[in-house]
């Protein structure tokens, strides 16, 4: 009974890899067409007659020349998440008919890929280069991939794409492209000049702070666009773009992935937070309060130095020491009345403020700050005024100098003024 089911198990293991002399323990099917392994440290030897190789999650590490050389009519090549770094220039020579190439989730490099790795796949269509450790493109890679619809290439090192980044007459049928998720900063208004067919274009999730609208303008059939998640500037020079989007996301037929809320990473205007709510108006701040801060702080100087100059002319014309005296001290104890008052208003202001700290609100309590000592200087210069006309340099300020001035002696220091009267 034991033997007899052995047996039949044997003889299912020999059907599955039946013309298949050396099919390994990690493969799902070795057949005349399709051989699905995994965990695989270097190619097998496939039939010639193969049309899809998949050798998956494992740990190859190079293709060389002669590892599939036989396979003229494959059409189907994965060798994702393996630790390819090396490819050579005849890895995939002789496969006129294949259409889907996936090297994701490898280790391969530019220096893997020049060379011509990828030059003789003129029925080539999907090319999966994601999750590599590519950090830059140029057009001599997909010299000879003319009929490639999908291009992947999103979780690599790419930093910059300029005019030379992809070919400008050989990627014509290209339908999709994805670059997401790369370290890309600057995006020439050439980058996808040669894409006259592009559809889709993912460029989320890399360091964009601005890009050229021109870079997306001319892309007719270009239908789904995902800008999200980049490190987007929201400052005047982004509102060429932004124009664009706005009305590529007004046409039905066509999507902005995330289009409203694509966050800004930093704005002029602390206000903006997304790209699509630039303006012309918003771009910058407004202007206006900052001009009254100036001004205000212009005035304020201003106020003390006429205060400064009344109190020292209104002090020369009187001449005589008590008066000086008198005037002194009347206005030592409405500026300490006032320094009181203002304290109080400001603790006020700043209960007030304290939930709300945007910079434009503490502005604001600034102005009103210092408006309101403005006031209070202006109604102490006038009080100054008015005890002195009303003294009209009579006979009392004597009196009042003997009165006053034990009462407020205290361990204050003299003021300059003060020590120069005495
Ligand atoms: C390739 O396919 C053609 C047409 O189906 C067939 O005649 C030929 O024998 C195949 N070549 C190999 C090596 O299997
Ligand atoms: C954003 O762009 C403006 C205008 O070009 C520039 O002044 C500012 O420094 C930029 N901000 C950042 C964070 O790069
Ligand atoms: C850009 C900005 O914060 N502008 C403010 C200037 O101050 C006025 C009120 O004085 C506000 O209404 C504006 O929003």
């Amino acid at each position: 009974m034991t033997s007899t089911l052995l047996m039949l198990l044997l003889s299912i293991k020999a059907q599955s890899v039946s013309c298949f002399p050396s099919c390994p323990a990690s493969c799902m099917l070795c057949s005349e067409e399709a051989v699905i392994c995994q965990r695989l440290t270097s190619i097998i030897a496939a039939p010639q007659t193969t049309l899809v190789l998949l050798l998956t999650e494992g740990s190859i590490s190079t293709v060389q020349p002669a590892a599939l050389s036989d396979l003229s009519n494959i059409t189907v090549i994965s060798l994702s998440h393996n630790r390819i770094s090396a490819l050579d220039q005849n890895s995939f020579r002789n496969m006129p008919l294949l259409q889907t190439l996936l090297l994701d989730h490898n280790w391969l490099t530019l220096q893997a890929l020049e060379g011509g790795v990828l030059t003789n796949l003129p029925l080539l269509e999907v090319l999966a280069l994601g999750n590599n450790r590519i950090h830059t493109i140029n057009s001599d890679l997909f010299k000879g991939t003319t009929s490639l619809r999908i291009l992947r290439l999103e979780g690599n090192q790419i930093t910059r794409l300029d005019s030379g980044s992809f070919p400008l007459t050989g990627l014509r049928v290209l339908e999709s492209l994805d670059l997401s998720d790369n370290f890309i900063e600057n995006l020439d208004k050439n980058s996808f000049r040669g894409f006259i067919s592009l559809k889709t274009l993912d460029l989320s999730r890399n360091r964009l702070q601005s890009a050229p609208q021109e870079a997306f303008s001319y892309l007719t059939w270009l239908d789904t666009l995902n800008l999200d998640l980049n490190s987007w500037n929201c400052s005047c020079q982004l509102l060429d773009l932004v124009a664009f989007l706005s009305s590529f996301i007004q046409q039905p037929d066509k999507t902005l992935y995330n289009g409203r809320r694509m966050v800004c990473a930093s704005a002029d205007n602390p206000a903006v937070t997304t790209v699509l709510e630039l303006t012309e108006a918003n771009c910058v701040p407004s202007n206006q309060n900052i001009t009254v801060r100036v001004d205000s702080k212009g005035s304020i100087t201003a106020q003390l130095y006429t205060r400064d100059l009344a109190i020292t002319g209104v002090v020369c014309f009187a001449g005589g020491v008590g008066l000086t005296l008198l005037i002194v001290l009347i206005y030592n104890k409405t500026s300490k009345k006032k320094k009181q008052r203002t304290q109080l208003n400001r603790e006020d202001i700043k209960e007030e403020a304290s939930s709300t700290v945007t910079p434009q609100n503490r502005n604001h309590i600034d102005v009103a700050e210092k408006r309101k000592s403005m006031e209070n200087t202006a109604s102490t210069a006038a009080l100054i005024q008015q005890e002195y006309m009303s003294e009209g340099g009579g006979s009392s300020p004597k009196r009042k100098l003997r009165l006053v001035i034990p009462e407020k002696a205290t361990n204050r220091p003299l003021t300059a003024l003060e020590r120069k009267i005495r």
